[in-house]
């Protein structure tokens, strides 16, 4: 099967490293999210997607690694394509700004994609982006950014340090998940944040995943599924530990944490203590809480293939709205194809003209939609939900209607 030697099984889990993983779902064996391809006779790499707690520290993460080469050198996904973003990138990087920077202080950013976030701080402070998609990162230096064309790594961390000095911040959002080596992330980050600095990390949030049924989250980019209980395990194997760490709505529900050395004389916020009780309280160490949640993801794709059997007749039109990874997941898992979205409208020119990967649905751009409006729109980028039927009143107040997936399937 093409792509064997690309993905491998782990046997131990990546934050304590004990061999006591227990398979809770599985779901199946697909192309990655973001393999877009340029046609549908493409020969698409597929590897097995299945998701794993482990029994000692309770880390949910997939029982195999897909080569992060193959997944991220040639990337689809540009931050700023989705405008919400936008303002929440700049929110963010007021906030660490006033809260741990001084003038001409350095801030390097893992995963910087196309700037969104870093070309937001100030004009005062030094800034500098690694990103190892060299076509995103192109766009990065486009817009002025600085950025080094890398997987974040000890290495990496020892040659930044060298020629710009320790980081006054280290920021990492949607990409820690990302990262099948922990702990030679957290070595890395150990070599090049300066002793009083701050590790600040955004990461879909697993209580959120859980709660509201996102199964359509687990994909190969997105190795490890973070709760705060096992966030502390894998930072205080560095002298480490969650100053602080804030709830936020962003992608479905996102945890931004702030990690600090234990030297830096700061107790930890109550929210990291209230979080952790709340986990155990919600039965995050118990493997029946993720049987249950796989039973969801059964019942969510039979609610949603029966609805659109019952509306997919020759007089209907049914597209999709939004491709983002998560999407293809749910169309993949669901077996909904061609046959039954005439296509799927995305704001990503680098999406534009290619065909999903798996179910091979033509992706268009936005005219199309106002052009041939559909009769129903299955929404795959639920989490800009709001913004979204915000945006498109003209197509609803004209009789269009919404197909929501998650966290219930539903039509507004
Ligand atoms: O972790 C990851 C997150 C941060 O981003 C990555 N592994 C990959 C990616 O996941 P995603 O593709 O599920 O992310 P989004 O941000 O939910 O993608 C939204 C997609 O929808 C983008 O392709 C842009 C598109 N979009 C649109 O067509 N019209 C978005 C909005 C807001 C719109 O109005
Ligand atoms: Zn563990």
């Amino acid at each position: 099967m093409p792509g064997d030697d690309l993905s491998w099984r782990r046997t131990d889990c990546r934050v304590c490293h004990e061999e006591t993983l227990y398979p809770f779902l599985d779901l199946g064996t697909i192309p990655p999210a973001n393999g877009f391809v340029d046609t549908p006779e493409a020969d698409e790499p597929a590897y097995p997607l299945e998701v794993v707690v482990c029994e000692t520290c309770n880390h949910v993460q997939l029982h195999d690694t897909v080569d992060g080469e193959s997944l991220f050198r040639e990337y689809h996904y540009f931050s700023s394509a989705s405008s919400p973003l936008i303002a929440h990138f700049g929110s963010y990087a007021s906030t660490i700004e006033s809260q741990y920077l001084d003038d001409d202080d350095f801030v390097v950013e893992i995963g910087c994609n196309d700037g969104i976030l870093l070309n937001q701080f100030g004009p005062s402070i030094r800034k500098l982006g690694v990103d190892p998609a060299e076509n995103v990162a192109e766009t990065a230096r486009e817009r002025g950014l600085e950025t080094i064309t890398e997987f974040f790594g000890p290495d990496v961390a020892d040659r930044i340090r060298e020629d710009y000095g320790q980081a006054n911040a280290i920021c990492a959002n949607n990409v820690v998940g990302h990262i099948d080596d922990l702990h030679g992330l957290m070595t890395g980050v150990d070599t090049l944040l300066s002793s009083d600095g701050v590790f600040v990390v955004e990461v879909p949030y697993l209580l959120d995943l859980i709660s509201n049924h996102q199964f359509d989250t687990i994909y190969h980019e997105h190795i490890s599924y973070f709760s705060i209980r096992a966030f502390r395990r894998l930072v205080e194997q560095f002298d480490m530990q969650l100053s602080d760490v804030n709830r936020m709505a962003v992608h479905g529900g996102t945890i931004r944490v702030h990690i600090q050395r234990e030297s830096v004389d700061r107790s930890p916020s109550r929210t990291v203590e209230d979080l952790t009780s709340l986990e155990l309280a919600m039965g995050f160490d118990r493997p029946e809480t993720y049987d249950e949640f796989a039973t969801g993801a059964e019942r969510t794709r039979t609610r949603i293939t029966t609805l659109l059997n019952r509306l997919n007749d020759d007089e209907t039109t049914i597209v999709g709205y939004g491709a983002p990874a998560k999407g293809n997941i749910l169309l993949n898992y669901c077996d909904i194809g061609p046959d039954t979205l005439d296509y799927i409208v995305d704001t990503t020119p680098a999406k534009q003209g290619t065909y999903s990967p798996g179910m091979n649905i033509p992706v268009r751009e936005p005219a199309v939609f106002r052009a041939e409006p559909p009769d129903y729109a299955l929404l795959l980028a639920w989490n800009y939900r709001d913004a979204i039927l915000d945006k498109e009143v003209t197509f609803r107040d004209n009789g269009g209607r919404f197909i929501i997936p998650i966290p219930y399937v539903d039509i507004v």
